[in-house]
């Protein structure tokens, strides 16, 4: 076992509260593509902010629900990685445990973890644009007034049907943020796993587990923006680094 890996696992020993956050990189073992290589074919010609924002959407609500939907079938035919599991298993370990996600998909979830907080949302829920019942008016899909264009519409206000994500320009989910807050300041242990830690204020969180005085380590195959609050480094795919910390940790 490499020094950095042994550190890490003696970290882990030690700590009472672990708190981790995730991003794309942790599902990317599953087949589902980071934002960094995501807008590929179709998409090619659009920045994520294009998409991803109130402004897109107003721009061109078809082209983008439509973006919405293939990432949703996308996602449907893909599984969990060893990765999402491990820190399923981790959580088991700690009292005092949280898993943060960027990441709008299921696949935490569907690894087993619970009590996970989407800071940016969720892939396959819909809400209604103008949250006509009160914030978020969700929708299910046998719900939609469908139409020969999309998105379909609310069937209480007639208005646009949007993905739950939180788009760029948009507020976090106020008390899921302060939870996530709550629990980097407080954490023995942070574990940072495939982020390219560039969005905000998400992208804050290690600094604040960093400033309080935790041991974080990030799990990445590339250096990132937080990895000089890291100090412990563990360079290559979560899919197979998080298995084998939760595997030494039993031994
Ligand atoms: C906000 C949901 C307050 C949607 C997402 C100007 C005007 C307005 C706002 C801003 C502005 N300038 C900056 C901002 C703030 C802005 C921001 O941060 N922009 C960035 C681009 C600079 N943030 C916001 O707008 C946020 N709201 O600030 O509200 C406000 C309000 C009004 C005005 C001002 C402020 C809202 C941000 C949420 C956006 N929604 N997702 C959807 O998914 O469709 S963001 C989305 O992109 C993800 O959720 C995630 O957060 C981000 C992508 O990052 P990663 O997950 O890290 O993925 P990435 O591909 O980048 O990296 C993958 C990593 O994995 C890499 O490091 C790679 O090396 C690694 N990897 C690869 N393979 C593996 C691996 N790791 C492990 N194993 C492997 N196998």
């Amino acid at each position: 076992m490499d020094a950095a890996l042994q550190n890490a696992v003696q970290a882990l020993k030690h700590a009472r509260r672990v708190t981790v956050l995730t991003g794309a990189g942790v599902s990317k073992e599953s087949g589902v593509p980071t934002y960094r290589d995501a807008l590929t074919g179709l998409w090619a010609n659009y920045s994520f902010e294009d998409l991803a924002s109130p402004q897109g959407y107003m721009r061109d609500p078809a082209m983008v629900w439509d973006w919405y939907e293939e990432r949703r079938s996308q996602l449907k035919v893909v599984q969990p990685n060893p990765g999402h599991i491990a820190l399923a298993q981790l959580a088991a370990r700690y009292d005092q445990f949280l898993l943060i996600t960027q990441n709008v998909d299921d696949l935490h979830e569907r690894g087993g973890s619970s009590d996970v907080i989407h800071l940016h949302g969720h892939l396959m829920l819909t809400r209604c644009f103008s949250d006509c019942r009160g914030n978020p008016t969700r929708i299910e899909p046998k719900d939609y007034v469908m139409r020969d264009t999309s998105p379909p519409l609310c069937p209480y206000c007639g208005r646009w049907l949007r993905p739950d994500v939180v788009w760029f320009t948009e507020m976090l989910p106020q008390a899921d943020f302060q939870r996530a807050q709550k629990a980097s300041l407080s954490c023995d242990v942070m574990l940072v796993v495939g982020t390219s830690a560039m969005v905000y204020p998400a992208a804050s969180l290690p600094s604040l587990a960093d400033a309080a005085g935790a041991v974080v380590i990030e799990v990445n195959p590339e250096p990132t923006d937080i990895s000089h609050l890291a100090g412990i480094h563990l360079r290559g795919p979560s899919g197979e680094i998080l298995p084998q910390l939760v595997g030494a940790l039993d031994a």
